[in-house]
């Protein structure tokens, strides 16, 4: 699975990442083994409401004592938007605009790529280069099913745009929590609605759709997130360790 694309003249304790040593084989001539002591990405997607929130807090309780990752590697826990303290800044502006501070669907992208940007610049990427995991709420597939899918932005510029702040990061294993739309607008009951939230039960059926989709394509793992948490929450451990099992040496242990 593709998940950093090295930037050059980024250095890690081994050396130039993806350069190696005089002399030693190139990665590419030794299947299954990495350059740096790399971390492992795993994503939550799914509509507004699917139990991200949950699944989060009950994956990074039973993680680290999994055995799957790796001795020494820790585990953070982190969300999009508002992963770092400028992306809490704009996760307030993108879902709680003060009046007449809306912005447009172009804007909006580019607020959601900037909060990603310094997401993976501050916090991700660090991580993930110095062997930690990370479980994410949300990334890139949301952009996708939300401005892309919801607002009909074209899939090819977001995909360009994504590039630029991710610097080519993808997770290594992205969790579908699929959630019939009713559902999910049943969960958040009462609650008030944010802004995105609030766009619209056509825009929101689109956006779960895409998720769909975009699952489709990307061979994401699909939990059936209308079960009890707990079976869940187990479904979704068996992704974790299924994923585990066929991954390359240096990615997990177990
Ligand atoms: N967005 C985000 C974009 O448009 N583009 C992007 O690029 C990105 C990154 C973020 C918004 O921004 C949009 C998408 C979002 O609209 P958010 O608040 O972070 O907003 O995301 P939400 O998905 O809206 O977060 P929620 O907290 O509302 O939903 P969760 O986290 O998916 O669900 P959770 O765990 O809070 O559960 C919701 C309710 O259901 C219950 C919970 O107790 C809770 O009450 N619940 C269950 N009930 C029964 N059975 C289960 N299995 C349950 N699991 C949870």
């Amino acid at each position: 699975m593709n998940r950093v694309e090295r930037p050059q003249g980024l250095v890690s304790q081994g050396g130039s990442l993806g350069d190696p040593g005089e002399g030693e084989p190139s990665r590419q001539d030794r299947p299954g083994v990495f350059a740096s002591p790399l971390g492992c990405f795993v994503v939550l997607e799914g509509i507004d409401g699917c139990g991200k929130t949950t699944q989060l807090e009950h994956l990074g309780q039973w993680l680290p004592t999994s055995g799957l990752m790796p001795a020494g590697a820790h585990l953070l826990t982190s969300r999009e938007p508002g992963g770092t303290p400028m992306g809490r800044a704009l996760r307030e502006l993108l879902l709680h605009p003060p009046t007449g501070a809306s912005p447009c669907s172009d804007a909006e992208l580019l607020l959601y790529a900037a909060d990603r940007a310094q997401h993976v610049c501050q916090v991700i990427r660090p991580a993930l280069e110095a062997g930690d995991w990370v479980l994410c709420d949300r990334f890139s597939g949301s952009t996708a099913a939300y401005q892309g899918y919801g607002r009909g932005l074209p899939l090819e510029r977001i995909a360009a745009l994504e590039g630029f702040a991710t610097g080519g990061l993808e997770p290594d294993l992205t969790i579908w929590l699929d959630l019939p739309l009713e559902e999910s607008l049943r969960r958040r009951g009462g609650r008030a609605a944010d802004r995105i939230e609030a766009s619209g039960h056509a825009f929101l059926a689109r956006v779960a759709a895409g998720f769909a989709t975009l699952a489709r394509q990307r061979g994401w793992q699909r939990v059936d997130a209308s079960q009890r948490s707990e079976v869940v929450t187990q479904e979704c451990q068996a992704a974790l360790l299924g994923y585990a099992a066929q991954a390359p040496e240096g990615r997990a242990d177990g």
